[in-house]
């Protein structure tokens, strides 16, 4: 891109990581990344984190943007897009700090994207896929009942079916980053993300993927909290699809 100015070319690919209090979790993360996509340039969204993430970030290679504050995720995710979009790139990828996410099954979801197969490649826990079991994954019962509130809502509003709606292992071309790069308004970001790349006709593959369990530290969806959430999300879907129907 600036071939003669002496400065290196931008890489091709951007992953960024929303990342809120989680240095103790990052570094690993990082040097995944750098095993399995040497080439894509990383981008730490630090939320206004009260730890050293900012510092152990850049000190494993990435770049880093802090908020001074802490705006919560679904800015830090649109944040990501948004500058993935504004630097240039053609493709980007999103994983969670957390270690949750393989970066060799982000690989293939960002393969996906590049082949043009699709606009993103969302990986999915709960998809059925050649070589994975179907029931993989056993979450608390909490998280059955929103999950599969999530996923009614998820058919009925977009007409098929998404069996890891809330999944943050992600891969975009250059043309849904800006559609993805606008805040979020709503409490499920990722939710919100799909109704959006819907209306825009992008294409959507789910792709069935392995995760890990955080490494270390909590998750930001527990108990209640979790529970109250989807089903604010489950009932806007159906709402919104029976207010159109009556139309
Ligand atoms: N930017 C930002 N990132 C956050 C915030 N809360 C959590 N995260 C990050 O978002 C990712 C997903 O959070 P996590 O707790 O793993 O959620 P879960 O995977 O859905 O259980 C992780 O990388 C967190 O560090 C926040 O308020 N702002
Ligand atoms: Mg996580």
């Amino acid at each position: 891109m600036n071939g003669s100015s002496g400065e290196p070319a931008r890489a091709e690919v951007v992953v960024f990581i929303p990342a809120w209090n989680e240095q103790d979790n990052l570094p690993a993360v990082l040097e995944e990344l750098r095993g399995g996509l040497p080439g894509a340039d990383v981008l730490v969204i630090d939320d206004g984190s009260t730890d050293a993430t900012a510092a152990v970030a850049r000190a494993h290679g990435a770049d880093v943007l802090s908020f001074g504050e802490n705006r919560g995720l679904r800015i830090g995710i649109a944040t990501g897009y948004r500058e993935a979009a504004s630097r240039g790139y053609a493709f980007c990828g999103r994983v969670d700090a957390d270690g949750q996410h393989p970066v060799s099954e982000l690989a293939r979801l960002l393969d996906l994207v590049r082949a043009d197969v699709c606009d993103v490649a969302i990986g999915s826990r709960f998809a059925p896929g050649q070589g994975y079991e179907d029931d993989r994954y056993r979450p608390s019962a909490a998280r059955r009942l929103g999950i599969g509130l999530l996923q009614a809502g998820m058919r009925v509003r977009l007409g098929r079916p998404f069996h890891d709606p809330g999944s943050g292992m992600v891969a975009a071309n250059a043309r849904a980053m800006p559609v993805m790069g606008v805040p979020y308004t709503s409490g499920a970001p990722e939710v919100e993300a799909l109704m959006r790349l819907d209306a825009a006709g992008l294409r959507v593959e789910e792709v069935a993927v392995e995760m890990r369990a955080r490494a270390s530290g909590e998750s930001r969806l527990r108990g209640r909290k979790a529970v109250k959430l989807v089903i604010t999300v489950a009932g806007t879907l159906l709402f919104f699809r029976w207010m159109n129907r009556r139309r």
